[in-house]
């Protein structure tokens, strides 16, 4: 009806620490979809959650679109999200830049995978907790840490927002959740592209609760 808002018939459940989550979150506020997607705290990881009859595989993020379809996987509601205006940002550029985009994507995403199994380690009961699990993914931070003090100057990195970028952001992001996991020493690059972008109101209305 013309004058009223239109009805929120989306559904985005997260969780406020899931790095996965707010990946989709930016996205929503990036393309200005607050009006059209209701964003609804899930409770995973619990015994006979109420989400499972929701989403079976009980992960967030999980987008049910106005169909009433469900979607799964970070990446796939990103794009979702970002082609239901017909104009998306986020698409891969043209041409040889698009399998740069992609493999920087790929890169972030391999660091927020890694660092997503460690943060879900340190919440375990201590008596669950593997070190060695802990000591793998610590190792692989700090060489993923490494090589992003270099691969942020691609200038797909530096230049309008995309994937890989929210992607990488979302997964530094983390140290708010893990205080063992410290990748600033040593990487004033990474540290200034990533103060950066945290200060973009998307990524501060989204930035995960500290542990
Ligand atoms: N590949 C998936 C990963 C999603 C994922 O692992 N989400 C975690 C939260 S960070 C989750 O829902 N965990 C609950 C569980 O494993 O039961 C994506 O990109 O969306």
């Amino acid at each position: 009806m013309a004058g009223y808002p239109l009805a929120r018939t989306m559904k985005l459940y997260i969780t406020a620490g899931s790095p996965y989550a707010r990946m989709a979150r930016i996205v929503i506020l990036e393309k200005g979809l607050e009006s059209r997607v209701e964003i609804i705290a899930a409770q995973t990881r619990l015994a006979d959650s109420p989400y499972y009859l929701i989403n079976p595989s009980g992960r967030v993020p999980y987008l049910i679109r106005d169909d009433g379809v469900g979607l799964e996987e970070s990446a796939v509601i990103c794009a979702y999200l970002d082609h239901l205006d017909g104009k998306p940002a986020f698409d891969p550029p043209a041409g040889d830049q698009a399998w740069e985009a992609r493999r920087l994507e790929g890169l972030a995403r391999s660091m927020v995978d890694g660092l997503a199994v460690w943060s879900r380690e340190i919440v375990r009961p201590e008596n669950e907790r593997s070190p060695t699990i802990i000591r793998h993914e610590a190792h692989r931070s700090e060489r993923m840490a490494n090589l992003w003090e270099t691969a942020i100057d691609h200038p797909l990195m530096r230049g309008a927002l995309n994937l890989a970028q929210i992607t990488l952001a979302c997964g530094l992001g983390l140290e708010a959740r893990n205080p063992d996991l410290r990748w600033r020493p040593g990487h004033p690059k990474l540290c200034d592209w990533f103060d950066r972008l945290a200060a973009r109101t998307s990524f501060a209305a989204t930035a995960p609760p500290s542990a």
